[in-house]
């Protein structure tokens, strides 16, 4: 094992005592010059289904940037096609060409095998581990709730009613629709840790407009089913949520290894609140615009805020930004690397 992997994964432990790891959400992605000059040649699904492009995407930013772990590359949104769900992926964001509207379209949707259906991400998986054997590889999926979402709306959406209305009017509808999601996402995510996959991350991207009652029910419920069916894998399973603070009290009986945190939170304060719990986050991503002052500025506030440090990852708090100065992240990880915490 190398320096990298070893900080990474002591880390989503809590027994980091080397340099603080950091890797970026969406780290390969439209900000990279390189990841562009591949997208003007393929699409972005035929990038996201052929393993030797996804190695090649993921080793993009790790090349460019001393970053500690890598990630799959693939989106959320491709576990749906298997159920029945075209995806196509426009400029102007995903669209779906099925939505659930009524409760009986949730038996519309096909189980299938996950093994099968995805042998582009195993094969993916262990092309990275090949190119990359010192890195550890984050392997990913959506949450229930968060594909819920876009399984209702039928695409993007800034508050997603239609999905909130749905849970409302439909609750049995609802339960059926988070339960299925569940078990396939668990199957998934030991597919992936089964092909090499170092730690596992949900993305519990849009779980965060619900109300605190509902949080428990369509969050906490079925992710501690998923990651309690994966737990003996002994792959750390990290748990994102966007707009993380109205949860905490929730969250901290949550069984995950690894909270990654939006940056809208304080993150010392999430620390406090998730005892035995390891922190990732969670840095504003348009900080990145800023000089690079204020950069280090920022990430250093970060850092000094923190009581503890061997239970940090670094990262930003939501996805990287297309436009993002490629300096900026920069200057992000050497400030993460070079901070000297007191043992
Ligand atoms: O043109 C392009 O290249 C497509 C842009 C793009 C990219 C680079 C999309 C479409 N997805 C991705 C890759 C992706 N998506 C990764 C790759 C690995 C990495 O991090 O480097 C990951 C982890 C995702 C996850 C993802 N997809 C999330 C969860 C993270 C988050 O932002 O909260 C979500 C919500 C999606 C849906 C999605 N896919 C793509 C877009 C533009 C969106 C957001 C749509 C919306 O606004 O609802």
């Amino acid at each position: 094992m190398g320096v990298k992997n070893e900080s990474f994964i002591k880390a989503c432990w809590g027994n980091n005592d080397g340099r603080i790891p950091i890797w970026i959400m969406r780290q390969a992605g439209r900000y990279l010059p390189e990841y562009r000059a591949v997208r003007e040649r393929v699409s972005f699904l035929e990038l996201c289904k052929t393993p030797q492009l996804i190695a090649d995407v993921v080793r993009q930013p790790i090349a460019r940037f001393d970053l500690d772990a890598a990630i799959l590359f693939s989106d959320i949104l491709t576990l749906l096609e298997p159920m029945g769900v075209g995806v196509a992926f426009p400029e102007g964001g995903p669209q779906l060409n099925f939505t659930l509207r009524r409760p009986d379209d949730v038996k519309r949707l096909k189980d299938f095998d996950v093994t099968k259906e995805f042998s582009f991400v195993a094969d993916g998986i262990r092309l990275i581990k090949q190119t990359l054997p010192d890195v550890p590889v984050i392997g990913f999926s959506g949450s229930p709730f968060t594909l819920a979402c876009y399984l209702i709306e039928g695409k993007g959406s800034k508050s997603f009613d239609k999905a909130k209305q749905f849970f409302q009017q439909y609750p049995s509808a609802a339960e059926e629709l988070i339960d299925f999601l569940s078990d396939v996402i668990a199957r998934y995510l030991k597919m992936q840790i089964k092909a090499g996959a170092d730690a596992v991350q949900l993305f519990s991207s849009w779980d965060g407009i619900l109300s605190f009652e509902d949080f428990s029910q369509y969050t906490a419920r079925p992710v501690n089913a998923i990651f309690g069916q994966i737990k003996r894998f002994g792959a750390p399973r990290i748990l994102f949520v966007n707009n993380i603070s109205p949860y905490l009290e929730i969250i901290k009986d949550i069984d995950c290894d690894v909270v990654g945190v939006d940056y809208r939170a304080c993150l010392n304060r999430v620390a406090v609140a998730l005892p035995g719990k390891s922190v990732q986050g969670n840095l504003d991503p348009t900080v990145l615009f800023g000089s690079r002052e204020h950069v280090i500025e920022r990430t250093l506030q970060i850092l000094d805020n923190l009581e503890h440090h061997n239970n940090l990852i670094f990262n930003l708090g939501h996805g990287i930004l297309p436009e993002t100065p490629l300096e900026s992240v920069a200057a992000m990880v050497e400030t993460v690397h070079g901070y000297e915490r007191e043992q």
